[in-house]
């Protein structure tokens, strides 16, 4: 017996991830474990996609549909991308492959909250679920799943999935064991409060409990995650982590924060990771996260004494981290809890929680709306992930950009946003590196000079211009001229930049 299955009945379903793939049929519907490049399945993805390429070479269409956690890694998108597997995709994807094949109208994506995707799932808006494909630490001796370095959804594809295939990956760390928080959320009607009132509060139990009977393989792995590291932080992002500290110095200022109450929710990105790096030497301590992902800048605020409690549902780490991680999980443990991702996004504990959401962005509009997900309207670049579960629900929502994009072709403040992921009713705050737009509880025609001072000094006579036209307009609740609002779009569109 492995020291990792400590179920005996599963003893006889260890099999070769090309074994397990017999399991796996053309059209089936996939919900695999996995959450920004943790926790997913390194060898079954593999296997699926050398047998949609075998079909395929046969002449055959062979797809199937997956359902994850959020973005995952280039073994798992990607090989499926590559072999043209997938012909349908929900939610949140960071892999080049898979995006390409999204934007080419060869997969089909659908891009929900993340706090909704396992909902959707419990509730059937899916369709019928065929497999479950989740990454494990153990299974114990009472038959229950020790999840890895992600919860996701693993709870509600494994109560939806006909059938489960496990893997037990030798790589991470078994003292993981102890750090998730499994909690299942019931159905609508059935519902009663989350008991959460601090980042720290558990509610539930180490471990997934299912149905061993719809286990048909188990299969062993030794792979690491994978996250690409963080790029080192420059000049721009250490601009804008500094504007927000300053931000959050004035709430202080003003007796809306204190330096002992700071609870954050902080996106993926090097901005906000920026962020953390800033708050090393901040006066901020004993500070909390009620989050999505575990970021690198956070375990140095764990070592450093300034981060007591960080609550997520995967960790988003580099690979440094990832082994820092795994050298001493028995001890990190202490301050992070992993939780499946219905609650630590859900909109009932943000409310009350009330953290500080720090969101990377695509664009902003001079109201107020962000675009976190489409380039020039029509091309899918990631997705919403959790940044809607928490700008609409946390104590101060947050944009952060720099204020160009792509040498400077690209504007990040536009007269209008060519999509809406965050609307002006729910974005508080957007932050460049010239400085932040506050814009709590100001009507739209006050927003204006605020998002233009933290737009590119270049930008700024083209945004002033939109807004003399738009001036002209015959209602002035929130004045367009919609014959010249998308005109930096369609101008980068024909020329490549925004500029004239
Ligand atoms: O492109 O990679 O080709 O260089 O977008 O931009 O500035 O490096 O910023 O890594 O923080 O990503 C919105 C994508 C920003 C991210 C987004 C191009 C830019 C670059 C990346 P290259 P940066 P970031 C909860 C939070 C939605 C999900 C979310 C995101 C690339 O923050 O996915 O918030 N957010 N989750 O050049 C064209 C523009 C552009 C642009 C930037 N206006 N037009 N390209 N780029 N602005 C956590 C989770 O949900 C997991």
């Amino acid at each position: 017996m492995s020291d990792r299955i400590d179920y005996p009945a599963f003893e006889s379903k260890v099999m070769s991830a090309e074994e397990a793939a017999e399991f796996i049929n053309n059209g089936d519907m996939i919900g695999t474990s996995g959450f920004t490049g943790a926790g997913y399945p390194k060898a079954m993805p593999g296997a699926i996609a050398a047998k949609a390429k075998a079909a395929h070479d046969r002449g055959d269409e062979w797809a199937v549909k997956i359902l994850t956690g959020a973005s995952t890694a280039p073994e798992n998108d990607g090989v499926l991308a590559e072999a043209d597997a997938v012909s349908f995709r929900s939610p949140f994807n960071t892999d080049p492959k898979m995006r390409a094949n999204i934007n080419a109208g060869k997969t089909k994506y659908t891009d929900i909250h993340l706090s909704e995707l396992g909902m959707y799932v419990q509730e059937g808006f899916f369709g019928h679920m065929d497999v479950a494909i989740v990454e494990a630490v153990r299974i114990r001796e009472d038959g229950k799943l020790v999840p890895s370095s992600a919860v996701g959804n693993n709870i509600e594809f494994m109560d939806a999935a006909d059938r489960i295939i496990i893997e037990l990956n030798d790589w991470q760390s078994p003292e993981l064991e102890g750090m998730h928080d499994i909690y299942r959320m019931q159905m609508p009607g059935d519902r009663t409060p989350l008991e959460i009132t601090s980042p720290g509060d558990r509610i539930g139990d180490f471990a997934i409990d299912f149905d061993p009977a719809k286990v048909v393989a188990i299969v062993r792995t030794d792979g690491p995650d994978r996250n690409s590291p963080f790029k080192p932080l420059d000049d721009t992002s250490k601009a804008i982590a500094g504007h927000l500290l300053d931000f959050l110095e004035g709430e202080v200022s003003a007796g809306r924060l204190s330096y002992d109450r700071l609870i954050l929710q902080n996106g993926v990105g090097n901005v906000p990771n920026a962020v953390l790096a800033g708050l090393m030497d901040s006066k901020f301590e004993n500070i909390t996260a009620y989050t999505e992902v575990i970021q690198d800048g956070m375990l140095d605020l764990i070592d450093a004494g300034k981060m007591s409690m960080a609550s997520a549902t995967s960790f988003s780490l580099s690979l440094d981290a990832a082994h820092r991680m795994n050298e001493d999980a028995a001890r990190y443990r202490q301050h992070i809890i992993l939780r499946p991702q219905q609650i630590s996004n859900h909109p009932e504990v943000i409310r009350r929680l009330a953290p500080i959401g720090i969101n990377g962005m695509i664009e902003a509009d001079i109201y107020g709306n962000v675009n976190s997900t489409h380039v020039a309207g029509s091309k899918m670049m990631n997705g919403i992930g959790g940044s809607g579960d928490f700008t609409r629900n946390a104590y101060i929502s947050s944009f952060v950009t720099p204020a160009v994009a792509k040498d400077g072709a690209i504007s990040a403040i536009v007269p209008m946003v060519s999509h809406v992921d965050h609307t002006e009713h729910d974005v508080k705050l957007v932050v460049t590196e010239h400085g932040y737009a506050d814009l709590r509880g100001l009507a739209p025609r006050d927003r204006v000079q605020k998002m233009i001072a933290i737009a590119d000094p270049e930008y700024r006579p083209l945004l002033e211009e939109y807004v003399e036209y738009a001036s002209k307009s015959t209602a002035q609740q929130t004045p367009h001229d919609l014959t010249r609002a998308f005109g930096f779009h369609t101008r980068f569109l024909e020329t490549g930049t925004m500029k004239k």
